[in-house]
């Protein structure tokens, strides 16, 4: 067990088509700044060098508010930036072979849309589960829709902490309340606005997991 749930409470998820002027650093610091709990750097178009030059700037910024960083997908990276874990899909490296790879020590987020991967994964090791989407989102394609009750199911099926993600806002947060969530997992509903800070004590401040 390399994390808490009190870690989970409102994890950023960045995505840098909404960064205008502001380079990720300055973004997530603002975020950060509003209550952000953990965050998880997220590139898809990134070439393997600019990733982890981010990566390791991104650490940075992170540590000097003790906020874990985990890195999507890429293990290599996560490792050679020194960030805290890394979070796998189902479609991405196997959990298992995750945590064999990454060790004891770092910390290991596994995405699970049912009961039955959810058990897999705490089973291969898994530190957290992200469960969603939630709500229907237009940030990524193509994912699975989880509704409260399999939520809920998710949650009471594992005892490692569980986060929801997928169309979360300010708005619709609350109705995910009672489900068993340890916090929530957001891209847009912080970086696709325009005073981070503001957007993440809001989510914060609600307090979903209560
Ligand atoms: N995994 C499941 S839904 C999603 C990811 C990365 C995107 C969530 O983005 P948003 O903007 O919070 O809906
Ligand atoms: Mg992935």
């Amino acid at each position: 067990m390399n994390i808490t749930p009190d870690l989970l409470r409102l994890y950023a998820v960045t995505d840098r088509r909404w960064l205008g002027t502001k380079t990720l650093c300055e973004s997530v610091e603002a975020a950060i700044k509003g209550g952000v709990t953990i965050v998880q750097l997220r590139e898809k178009e990134l070439d393997r060098d600019a990733f982890l030059r981010e990566a390791i700037a991104l650490k940075a910024v992170c540590a000097k508010y003790g906020v874990p960083l985990i890195i999507n997908d890429d293990i290599e990276i996560a490792k050679q930036s020194g960030a805290d874990g890394v979070h796998v899909g189902q479609k991405d490296m196997n959990a298992k072979e995750a945590r064999r790879i990454l060790g004891d020590g770092m910390i290991l987020g596994v995405s699970a849309a049912t009961v039955e991967e959810a058990v897999q994964a705490e089973q291969d090791g898994a530190d957290y589960l992200g469960c969603g989407a939630v709500f229907s989102t237009s940030t990524k394609l193509n994912t699975r829709a989880v509704d409260n009750a399999r939520l809920s199911a998710v949650c009471a099926a594992v005892q490692i902490p569980v986060v929801a993600i997928g169309g979360i806002t300010a708005e619709n947060a609350v109705t995910l309340r009672g489900t068993g969530i340890a916090g929530t997992a957001v891209v847009s509903a912080i970086f696709a606005q325009p005073d981070e800070t503001a957007a993440a004590a809001r989510l914060r401040a609600l307090e979903v997991w209560k």
